[in-house]
């Protein structure tokens, strides 16, 4: 990672409480309305709402990416927009926002950061919508996946797992079941929590339904002889997603592989310290949101540094890198995928080569 980029992101992470409150006296004074339209509790929320937008724009200057910035403001005006909160309000917020950053930060702090938050304002203005947020469904396996939605959003397991064991029955194999039912499924469920369709504990109930069908789908992988190699499989540090990654360690473990899967949010040190009593030939480390891209650098960096693995193979994947492509190259991974098949077929070209 660049360390400029790196301090300047440090930097902007330390003053982000003071700038959100800030940006809450800014937004007050240009629109006295903003209290009588949500209610006495707006100046809390909205400073909540400017200190994750910091911590984003944050994590986006540690690497670089205004898209990665502009991704995160359209998506939530398009969960506030669906929650009853005006995009223009939005907008208004985010513009306080620089005026308090270009007045507060460090000048060459402020001429790291003060691009990507322009960027935002124009995309915002310009219409966000053609983004196209929404999560498709695999058509190759709609009916099964709308079948499997229902049976969560109805609080019924037993059901939900027998329309994936029937799919099963019917040819589909374990990575067509991963990638084009039970994936498409939990990004549908995230879709319709973002928007205030359903609630976290709704989707706590599909995400623990997709975790248990995955057990119950263990004894049913047909693995291949093991191929002598050897792979780690965890999330950063801080992110507590693991649903992808178990199903890239899963197919790996079809695959022939030794799988290592320690699950979500390994602390780096412990991590450091299993990779050099392993000695795996593959790290595979998940990023799931925005919000540990610089942990994750600051991770390979440790591992470059740290002589008896620094030329290990590190496969890295999750949601952030399919709308900034070339974001692992920043991070000083050796490649990144964005299925578990294809994270599969790049482990293998990785290791072999
Ligand atoms: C379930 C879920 C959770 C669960 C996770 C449970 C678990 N055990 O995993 C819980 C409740 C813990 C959670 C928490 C949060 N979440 Co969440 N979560 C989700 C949700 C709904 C589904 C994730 C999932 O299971 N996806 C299914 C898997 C299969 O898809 P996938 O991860 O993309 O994986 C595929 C590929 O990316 C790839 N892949 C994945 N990992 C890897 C690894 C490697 C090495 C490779 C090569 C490939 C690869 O292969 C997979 C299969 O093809 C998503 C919505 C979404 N659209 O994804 C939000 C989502 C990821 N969460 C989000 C957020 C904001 C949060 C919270 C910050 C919410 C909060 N305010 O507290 C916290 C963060 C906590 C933390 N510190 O990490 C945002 C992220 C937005 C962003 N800009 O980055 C999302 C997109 C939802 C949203 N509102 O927009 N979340």
């Amino acid at each position: 990672m660049n360390t400029d980029a790196q301090n300047a992101s440090r930097v902007i992470d330390s003053v982000a409480k003071a700038v959100a409150n800030w940006t809450a006296d800014e937004h007050a004074k240009a629109n006295p309305e903003l209290p009588n339209r949500y209610g006495s509790g707006w100046r809390a929320e909205w400073t909540g709402h400017t200190l994750s937008q910091i911590h984003m724009l944050a994590q986006a200057v540690a690497v670089r990416s205004a898209d990665l910035f502009v991704h995160h403001v359209c998506w939530t005006c398009d969960s506030f927009e669906a929650r009853g909160i005006q995009g223009a309000d939005l907008i208004q917020n985010t513009q306080c926002m620089r005026e308090v950053l270009a007045k507060e930060l460090p000048p060459p702090v402020a001429q790291a950061v003060l691009p990507f938050v322009e960027t935002s304002i124009t995309e915002l203005q310009s219409g966000y919508r053609k983004r196209n947020m929404d999560p498709s469904l695999d058509e190759r396996h709609r009916k099964r996946t709308l079948q499997y939605l229902e049976a969560i959003l109805e609080g019924d397991r037993t059901a939900a797992e027998s329309s994936i064991l029937a799919t099963l029955d019917e040819g589909t194999t374990i990575a067509e079941v991963y990638e084009g039912i039970l994936a498409p499924t939990q990004a549908r469920l995230g879709w319709m929590w973002h928007r205030g369709e359903i609630s976290v504990a709704d989707e706590h109930f599909g995400s623990a339904t997709t975790q248990s069908v995955m057990s119950l789908l263990r004894s049913r992988f047909p693995k291949k002889e093991p191929n002598g190699r050897i792979v780690v499989a965890t999330s950063t540090s801080g992110d507590l997603h693991d649903i992808g990654l178990r199903m890239v360690t899963d197919l790996f473990e079809i695959d022939g592989w030794t799988v290592i899967y320690l699950g979500a949010n390994t602390p780096t040190m412990d991590l450091i310290e299993l990779l050099d009593r392993r000695r795996p030939d593959l790290l595979a480390l998940a990023v799931s949101t925005g919000l540990t891209l610089r942990d994750a650098g600051e991770l390979l960096e440790r591992i470059r540094d740290t002589s008896s693995i620094s030329e290990m193979k590190v496969l890295i994947g999750g949601p952030p890198f399919r709308f900034a492509p070339d974001l692992w190259r920043e991070l000083g991974a050796d490649g990144c995928a964005t299925s578990c098949t294809e994270a599969v077929k790049l482990g293998n070209q990785l290791v072999a080569s």
